[in-house]
């Protein structure tokens, strides 16, 4: 195995790269997926060092900005109107209360705010305004804006670009092959066709998957592989466990081997090398230990604060500690830039 040298003039923050034709094919990524852990643990943090600083953690947080009652039938989601969950629904927030929550993330350290809505699909109006609203309130707090609204059209990510948005999520989720065991209600080419509108409004990709959802280790392999195969190469891919939610039809599913989530995140960071790669959803179930494993194999991204959209996330304090522990550092770019 080749070992770079960690070059600090190479380094470079979410810049998306251009399609080469040095991208492995499938076959190789699925052959990642029996190369040996540590191995491949070694040639992420290569690669990491390669493009970012190591001590740097960018730090999100996340907001659901409307509950619940979703349309479509995800089957790992709580809020989906075709499952019993304890998710208790709530329209669309007032602005004024979505921008006190910003305002508490970034007194807390986050660089980032997500706003989440559990739609199919962005539909103009008034409350699309509002939203609107809310990504301008964000950016002028001197944080980076990111929304997940579901399926969007080209003149709404325009739109959304207009109002100062930095990123959007729209994640894949799955391996195309195994997305119709996941999800019926839309196709994996739905995903792509928003996330193309994205990329052409000039908008940053943020665009990952889940594992532990009971897929094949070819559809782990297809979902990095199609992430990796983006033209460019998405700027933000966020990595989640599932998070096995009562009522949903994955309710039951064990948790993810810790090494297999390791292994996933090794893989994202050698195949999309300039991305800020995500350790998401799930963090409660792993110890310290693990996600210290992860950081090394190349995450450079949690989601802070005491919840992700409606399940719990670690307590502040001890994220804190574990990020001291490490030597690792939230990154404070958004702050220092906007403030006035
Ligand atoms: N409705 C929009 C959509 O589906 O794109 C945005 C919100 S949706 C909750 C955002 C993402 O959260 C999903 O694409 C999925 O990857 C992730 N997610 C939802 N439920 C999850 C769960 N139980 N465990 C892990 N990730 C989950
Ligand atoms: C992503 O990939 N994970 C986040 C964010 N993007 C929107 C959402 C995780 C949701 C976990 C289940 C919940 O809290 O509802
Ligand atoms: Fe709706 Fe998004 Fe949940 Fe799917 S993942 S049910 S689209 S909120």
């Amino acid at each position: 195995m080749t070992q770079a040298t960690p070059n600090a003039a190479s380094r470079a923050d979410a810049a998306p790269a251009p399609h080469t034709d040095t991208r492995p094919s499938l076959a190789d990524v699925r052959a990642l997926f029996d190369a040996p852990l540590l191995e491949l643990v070694r040639r992420a943090a290569s690669v990491h060092g390669q493009h970012h600083d190591p001590r740097e953690v960018q730090c999100s947080q996340l907001l659901s900005i409307k509950t619940g009652g979703c349309p479509e039938d995800c089957s790992y989601c709580p809020q989906s109107a075709h499952f019993e969950t304890p998710v208790e629904r709530q329209k669309l927030l007032d602005v004024d209360a979505v921008l006190e929550a910003a305002q508490s993330a970034r007194d807390g350290g986050a660089d980032r705010f997500c706003m989440g809505a559990a739609w199919r699909e962005v539909k103009d109006g008034a409350e699309f305004d509002r939203v609107l609203e809310m990504v301008r309130g964000v950016k002028k707090l001197g944080l980076e804006a990111c929304v997940t609204l579901g399926m969007l059209e080209s003149h709404q990510a325009e739109r959304l670009a207009d109002a100062g948005l930095d990123y959007y999520n729209h994640n894949l989720d799955t391996g195309s092959s195994h997305y119709g065991e996941i999800v019926s209600t839309r196709t994996h080419t739905d995903r792509l066709r928003t996330l193309d509108a994205v990329r052409g409004a000039g908008v940053h990709v943020c665009t990952g998957g889940i594992l532990g959802m009971g897929e094949p280790v070819e559809a782990r392999a297809e979902l990095l592989w199609q992430l990796a195969s983006l033209d460019p190469q998405p700027e933000s891919v966020p990595i989640n466990a599932l998070v096995a939610v009562e009522g949903t039809p994955l309710s039951e599913r064990p948790p993810l081997d810790w090494s297999e989530l390791v292994r996933a995140v090794a893989i994202a960071r050698i195949l999309i090398p300039r991305a800020v790669v995500r350790l998401s959803a799930g963090r409660t179930q792993l110890d310290e230990a693990t996600q210290g494993l992860c950081f090394l194999a190349g995450a450079n991204s949690i989601f802070v604060g005491e919840e992700l959209l409606t399940t719990p996330n670690p307590e502040p304090k001890s994220d804190a500690a574990l990020l001291r522990k490490l030597g690792l550092e939230p990154l404070r770019r958004g702050h220092d830039a906007a403030r006035p």
